[in-house]
């Protein structure tokens, strides 16, 4: 992000939807998993106990980003700063199970979560979101997953707890990337409890019907649909409740580029480039971007009276 300039696809890196819609009555033992190896995927747990899907009414209809880009095409620093790194370093190295996620801080009931212990909490539903990453180019992905309100209920936080901070694997012996001080490692995001809570925002384990690939962040990630791509933190371990506003990797890296809020925002520019129209990945005309990438009937509550020019 930092490093790269908003990138262009050619067209014969696009390739036709290559999936039907109906594949997603899913993650189904061992379809899941004979499908996922022979795409060369690695699978969570037993692919099997994801169960059956539920449709959201937060789902977009626009059209789906077809499941090459959206496993090929990928930002994913601790496999390396190009696109293709992910997919080509991320299968494979990195390591899915056993994973546990430790919930820590500010709440009642601290606790370490198997990824199995996490998907009783909640059914599983598809969530077919837009996505846009601060470097300009969008994507329509049909996610698998559950609201994130849905693992804060379950540890209830205090008076105290005011941020989430989010903390990802760091793990130089499966992270090639991680080797080098690109970054301060690991890749921290954070959320305002009330942004953590909002129905729209999804613990991810999965995508296309299938369980979560590796470069997409496995085996659990945060999608939070109206902000930057960068703030929907993959391959998490720990998720801490705080009083203070967590320090963001990005934040670190570049603070006059990127803040906390980091909300799509087609009025604020980034210091190097334009923020009013973006790509979406397989077409050719730029679209414009929208306030809160389109949903901002359900998220411009969250931010009424501060001026996000400067809670940029
Ligand atoms: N741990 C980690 N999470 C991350 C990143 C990263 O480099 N490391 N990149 C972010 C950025 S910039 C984007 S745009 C999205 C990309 O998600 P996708 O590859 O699944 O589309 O992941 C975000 N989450
Ligand atoms: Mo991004």
């Amino acid at each position: 992000m930092l490093i790269r300039r908003p990138p262009d696809l050619l067209p014969s890196e696009i390739t036709p939807e290559p999936l039907a819609r109906g594949r997603r009555a899913l993650l189904k033992g061992l379809g899941a998993g004979a499908a996922l190896a022979g795409l060369g995927l690695p699978q969570i747990s037993q692919a099997g106990s994801l169960g059956t899907l539920r449709p959201s009414p937060l789902s977009s209809d626009e059209k789906l980003t077809p499941l090459k880009s959206v496993t090929g095409y990928n930002n994913f620093y601790e496999f390396g700063t190009d696109k293709e790194d992910p997919a080509r370093h991320a299968p494979g190295r990195l390591k899915t199970q056993p994973w546990t996620v430790t919930v820590e801080g500010e709440i009642k009931r601290p606790r370490t979560f198997s990824i199995d212990d996490l998907l009783k909490l909640a059914p599983l539903e598809e969530r077919i979101y837009r996505m846009r990453c601060v470097e300009g180019w969008s994507m329509v992905i049909p996610w698998v997953g559950f609201p994130l309100a849905e693992l804060i209920r379950q540890v209830e936080p205090n008076g105290q707890a005011r941020f989430v901070e989010f903390v990802t694997l760091a793990d130089p012996q499966q992270m090639p990337g991680v080797r080098s001080p690109l970054l301060d490692w690991p890749y921290v995001e954070g959320l305002r409890l009330d942004e953590a809570q909002h129905p729209l925002t999804l613990l991810a384990v999965g995508l296309y019907g299938e369980v979560l690939p590796a470069q997409n962040g496995a085996p659990i990630r945060l999608v939070v649909p109206w902000k930057y791509g960068f703030k929907s933190a993959k391959s998490i371990v720990r998720i801490r409740f705080v009083r203070e506003q967590p320090r963001s990797t990005w934040m670190k890296a570049g603070p006059s580029e990127y803040g906390f809020y980091s909300n799509v925002n087609p009025a604020v520019d980034h210091p190097r480039w334009s923020q009013a129209t973006e790509r979406r990945i397989g077409e050719f005309i730029k679209r414009k971007t929208l306030p809160f990438n389109g949903y901002a009937d359900q998220v411009a509550g969250l931010y009424s009276g501060m001026d996000l020019r400067r809670f940029f």
